[in-house]
């Protein structure tokens, strides 16, 4: 039996689409008062959607995490009674591009760089201080396969997951002698808009990517989300690696 996140205030980053989305609304159907950003704000799940899951009331604005300016204009922004967050879930990231390190787009480093990497610091450097001072609060980190084993034309997404990966735990470290909760939630292949982002909008590509094994879905992640912001506050889980059962590392699959 976990606890009870009824009127809590969670946070979901990149809550329009996939594992976002799902953990959106695993969150809501436990009553918590959902506050949720994505870069275009128009694809958020609506209030109607949101009270109809369970929240208790939800509130969606647009951020592109990886603006620190944005960022800053944003969440000065926020309503009074919604900037006191007890969850954040810091799970807007993407990958760009799949490409041998020489010849791929440094575009698309930044993007990863900025998105996965410092938009998440950005916003747990925005949130934590009032997690500590209030004395509780969760930040649940979405990692993956790739920050365990880096595969080739990967190196930039796998390096910005070893980062988030570093990070967490040396957060977790910093944030021992305060209650506040550190998790990392690491899945591998999820079938979710991923590849479509990666390679920018080749559905037939994106699709090759699943072809002939069952990935996990959005739901199995949020699934996991759950669990460890339910656990009893005295308990942290600091990762859960999950796989489909037809992968076993980032590069080992079982196609049918
Ligand atoms: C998991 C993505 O590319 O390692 O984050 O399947 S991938």
């Amino acid at each position: 039996m976990g606890i009870s996140l009824r009127g809590m205030t969670a946070f979901v980053t990149g809550a329009s689409s996939g594992i976002g989305r799902a953990t959106a609304e695993a969150l809501a159907r436990e009553g918590v008062r959902l506050l949720m950003c994505s870069r275009d704000a128009t694809k958020l799940p609506s209030d109607d959607e949101c009270k109809a899951w369970g929240a208790e009331a939800s509130y969606g604005f647009a951020l592109d995490v990886s603006r620190k300016d944005e960022i800053d204009r944003a969440l000065a922004a926020l309503p009074a009674d919604w900037k006191n967050v007890d969850i954040l879930i810091n799970n807007a990231g993407k990958a760009r591009g799949l490409a041998k390190l020489w010849g791929d787009d440094p575009e698309h480093w930044d993007e990863m760089i900025d998105t996965n990497i410092k938009g998440m610091l950005w916003m747990t450097r925005a949130f934590m201080p009032g997690m500590v001072e209030r004395g509780r609060g969760h930040i649940v980190n979405i990692g993956s396969t790739a920050g365990y084993w880096p595969y080739a034309n990967g190196a930039v997404y796998c390096g910005t997951k070893a980062a988030e990966k570093a990070i967490t735990e040396a957060l977790k470290l910093d944030a021992t002698g305060t209650p506040v909760r550190i998790t990392s939630v690491d899945p591998g292949m999820v079938h979710t808009a991923f590849s479509e982002v990666r390679f920018s909008g080749d559905k037939e590509r994106a699709a090759k990517v699943y072809e002939g094994l069952t990935p996990l879905s959005a739901e199995d992640v949020a699934d996991a989300i759950l669990y460890a912001v339910t656990r009893p506050l005295h308990v942290n889980i600091h990762n859960i690696l999950l796989t489909s059962v037809d992968q076993g590392n980032s590069t080992t699959f079982h196609r049918r």
